[in-house]
């Protein structure tokens, strides 16, 4: 990939103005953050876009403004038949199209893909001739740990590829490589293993080296810098901890157990908070619920950042940005990741403060209408009283929560601008038995049209309007064979 860094390093730094196109995710703000900075530092105008995806009608967009260079970020390799028209390069982890595929296997969502390659490919036009040269050329200079055999959903996240160009755009820019780690957590690429993996290794490694970042073994679970000790264990979902998680009452009598004062005047205290010797107590007491190991994680820290803020963990750090972004402010966090710490840090805790209470009033949304449960899965429809970009959020608390079942897959239908989205939330224990949404996202989606994926215990889809029964029949079908064979 180094060698892919220097030559897209190059193109970008014979460009007079660069547009960024970046996901409005953690990884992808990140990503657009890093190109920004770089370009920034070595003196290139430079412009950014946040988009929720990309498509036919941003790439329309795109070819009127008709920019100089466009650099996309944490998105591009899955399009490459779309960017024709445009020159572009591209910094991406997902996997990239192979322009000769399409071809061999016209199914119904690539026909047009095909037929566009067609015209592009009919010498009888001058025009065409032309255009069909510069694609056969495949001039689009990317890098994708795909291309070299790596798994892009472990190996490097956007921000990591942003990351490998900024460092050859300006070698003294080693403190953007913790930026390109919260990208990395942000898409938990460290989920698998409890620590960063491959190239994401060599990234920690220039973080740490500039003196941004340090990576310590300590706690795993999510929100050591914000959340009160209860809510850390109540939510406990990587590891759960059997007998606390999901239940509130039992989370503090345990606590109350320990002899650890729980707040610090009327602030709530942390994790972070806590004495080491605090620590190593609680520590050793939640190793009684679940063993030590799965208890430890690799933990990315912000040394220079204040303790107790999500800015001093990288995950907490990711969670700001993600809020930011289901908000449609991904310039705030944008700003943030850039190194502002007044006026965008304090709109974006803000939005996040806001953000909470959504989540709280979106719970009791949930409660009003009710689940209802088939077979083997169960579901809820919220219409537009929730918001698409949240939906899956609270449908993974609500399972999480302890006030509804765990023994089936939760699907959380919410309207969506273009169409419905369906949130899809199940468990480890679920996993195990064969149950994998992405799958089935999958296979349902080809059923009844739309498009879907995601991982096993949380995947996510977007289907047409009104064919929402369909998708819970199949779905409950799938389960049931899932968990049957
Ligand atoms: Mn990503």
């Amino acid at each position: 990939m180094k060698e892919a860094a220097k030559r897209v390093a190059q193109r970008l730094r014979d460009a007079s103005s660069v547009m960024i196109i970046s996901h409005i995710d953690a990884d992808g703000i990140s990503s657009g953050s890093i190109a920004s900075y770089a370009l920034d530092h070595i003196g290139i105008e430079n412009k950014i876009r946040f988009v929720k995806k990309l498509d036919e009608a941003l790439i329309s967009e795109l070819e009127a403004e008709n920019p100089e260079l466009v650099w996309f970020t944490d998105l591009g390799s899955g399009y490459l038949e779309l960017l024709g028209g445009l020159d572009v390069v591209i910094t991406d982890h997902h996997v990239p199209s192979e322009p000769d595929e399409a071809e061999e296997e016209p199914g119904e969502e690539k026909a047009a893909v095909t037929s566009a390659r067609k015209t592009l490919f009919d010498f009888s036009e001058p025009a065409a001739k032309k255009e069909a040269k510069s694609y056969a050329d495949s001039d689009i200079l990317q890098v994708n740990p795909h291309l070299i055999g790596r798994d892009g959903s472990t190996d490097i996240s956007g921000a990591g590829t942003a990351y490998l160009v900024a460092r050859e755009l300006a070698s003294e820019l080693k403190w953007l490589a913790s930026i390109a780690i919260v990208g990395a957590v942000g898409d938990l690429q460290d989920r698998r293993e409890g620590k960063l993996t491959g190239s994401n290794r060599e990234i920690l490694e220039d973080a740490i080296e500039s003196g941004a970042m340090e990576a310590v073994m300590d706690i795993g679970l999510y929100g050591r810098e914000t959340r009160p000790l209860y809510k850390l264990i109540q939510y406990a979902s990587e590891p759960e901890l059997k007998g606390l998680s999901g239940n509130y009452r039992a989370c503090m009598r345990f606590l109350m157990g320990l002899d650890i004062d729980l707040k610090a005047g009327e602030r709530w205290r942390s994790w972070a908070d806590l004495t080491r010797m605090e620590q190593r107590h609680l520590f050793s007491a939640l190793s009684q619920y679940v063993p030590k190991e799965e208890l430890l994680a690799e933990i990315y820290l912000f040394p220079n950042e204040k303790v107790g803020t999500p800015l001093h963990e990288a995950k907490e750090f990711a969670t700001l940005l993600n809020s930011c972004g289901r908000y449609g402010k991904a310039e705030l966090a944008f700003e943030v990741c850039k190194g502002d710490r007044g006026l965008a840090l304090d709109q974006a805790f803000n939005l996040q403060g806001g953000h909470k209470k959504y989540l709280v009033e979106s719970m009791k949304v949930i409660k009003e209408i009710g689940i209802e449960t088939m077979d083997n899965i169960q579901f809820v429809h919220v219409g537009d009283r929730i918001m698409d970009s949240v939906i899956g959020i609270v449908a993974g608390m609500i399972l999480g929560s302890g006030s509804i079942s765990k023994d089936k897959p939760l699907f959380a239908f919410a309207e969506a601008d273009d169409g419905i989205k369906v949130s899809g939330r199940s468990t480890d224990e679920l996993a195990g038995r064969g149950v994998d949404l992405s799958e089935l996202m999958g296979r349902v989606t080809k059923e009844i049209g739309g498009i879907g994926g995601g991982h096993n215990v949380a995947a996510g889809a977007t289907i047409e309007s009104g064919k929402e029964q369909d998708f819970l029949l199949l779905a409950d079908r799938i389960v049931g064979e899932m968990l049957d064979s």
